[in-house]
């Protein structure tokens, strides 16, 4: 039997409803497998633990969480704390620290839903964003001075650096390489901005040289932009900057038919430089307009688990539920409103958990 610790951090606002589907489905896989077992532990950080304590997470929160197989969370922000507050408390310091600079988000129209696009259907809307996670525009480099004067400053550097570049390219190239993926697109800006993403350019052009299999080409984020709504079917691996991927890929999830879908791992590939658990997370954030009212869709929260399934190893559990999740997206039956639908965010979850029931998970 094999053992995984995985630290559970539900977060804000519908981070609880989603994540606690997600838990429950991910333990009924382990039971139905019979072969892996998840051995969890669910913390309290968030906003709400801010008001009481003054910080977002624990002083020793990463050396806790450090010690973990894997993070399991639901969403970060709620409007009781400032939203730069609640990301740079919990989020952005758990990236950084554990230097987990892949953020992979693949973006695929599932069966039986539908995106915005007319004449896109799930053969055109499939490819993965691959975001740099730990510096560029979410450095964190900046300052403000003169603070209420009218000769108030402030200034948010993003930092580039050959490093980060490099293994963020080279992760995208090996990615579509072991994927059978034909091409990867970069997201730029270097024509406004003359140095980083002129650096990301040529870091781009020579590891792509070092990938003559594989198509490249590139382009201005907001000519980028209008390409994944108007050529989507063009893009197989997409690879940008941390800004850039994060808007990009709300823009994928709106291509997906609901924010409420898309999923996402945060890792570190390299094992020899690996310094702590991977992290996985719906693209979503914590919708305080439906927190607490058990409507939110849980399948960006179920994908992101199976993603973790994946990344842990275990292959076969993870293949059961992406079926089971495209089997209750394709009936068409269970659909929450996001989706245009009236199921609650725990229907949802019962009818992925029966359609995994009706399968095989061995490994
Ligand atoms: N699912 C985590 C979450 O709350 N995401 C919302 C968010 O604002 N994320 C910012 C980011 O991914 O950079």
């Amino acid at each position: 039997m094999r053992h995984y610790r995985i630290a559970i951090l539900p977060g804000d606002g519908i981070g609880h409803d989603v994540i606690a589907e997600g838990l429950q489905t991910l333990q009924q896989l382990a039971e139905l497998s019979g072969d892996f077992r998840l051995d969890t532990e669910t913390f309290p950080w968030g906003c709400e633990y801010y008001l009481q304590h003054g910080r977002m997470m624990s002083a020793d929160a990463l050396k806790i969480i450090e010690e973990f197989d894997a993070i399991y969370l639901g969403a970060v922000g709620f409007p009781s704390v400032p939203d730069h507050i609640s990301l740079w408390g919990m989020l952005l310091p758990i990236r950084q620290s554990f230097d987990l600079y892949v953020n992979q988000r693949p973006i695929r129209l599932l069966p039986g839903t539908e995106g915005p696009l007319r004449g896109h259907g799930p053969e055109d809307i499939d490819f993965i964003c691959i975001r740099e996670n730990t510096e560029g525009e979410y450095a964190g480099v900046g300052g403000r001075s003169h603070r209420g004067a009218p000769a108030e400053v402030a200034l948010q550097t993003s930092v580039f650096t050959r490093r980060a570049i490099e293994r963020i390219m080279r992760y995208a190239f090996a990615l579509a390489e072991r994927e059978g993926r034909r091409k990867v697109t970069s997201a730029t800006k270097s024509n406004a901005q003359q140095y980083g993403p002129v650096l990301w350019d040529e870091i781009h052009a020579a590891v792509a040289a070092e990938h003559p299999t594989i198509e490249t080409d590139k382009w201005h984020i907001d000519a980028l932009a209008a390409r994944f709504v108007t050529h989507p079917q063009t893009l197989d691996v997409v690879v940008a900057s941390n800004l850039f991927g994060d808007i990009l890929t709300d823009l994928g999830g709106a291509l997906q038919g609901s924010l409420g879908i898309p999923p996402s791992a945060n890792f570190n590939p390299d094992a020899a430089t690996r310094r702590g658990p991977a992290m996985f997370e719906p693209v979503h954030g914590s919708a305080p307009d439906i927190a607490g009212k058990g409507i939110a869709n849980p399948i960006g929260a179920l994908w992101s688990g199976q993603l973790m399934l994946d990344y842990l190893g275990e292959h076969a559990a993870a293949t059961a539920l992406m079926r089971a999740i495209e089997t209750v997206t394709a009936a068409k039956q269970v659909r929450t409103p996001d989706l245009g639908g009236r199921a609650t965010t725990q229907e949802m979850g019962d009818a992925i958990r029966a359609a995994l029931r009706l399968q095989e998970v061995a490994s």
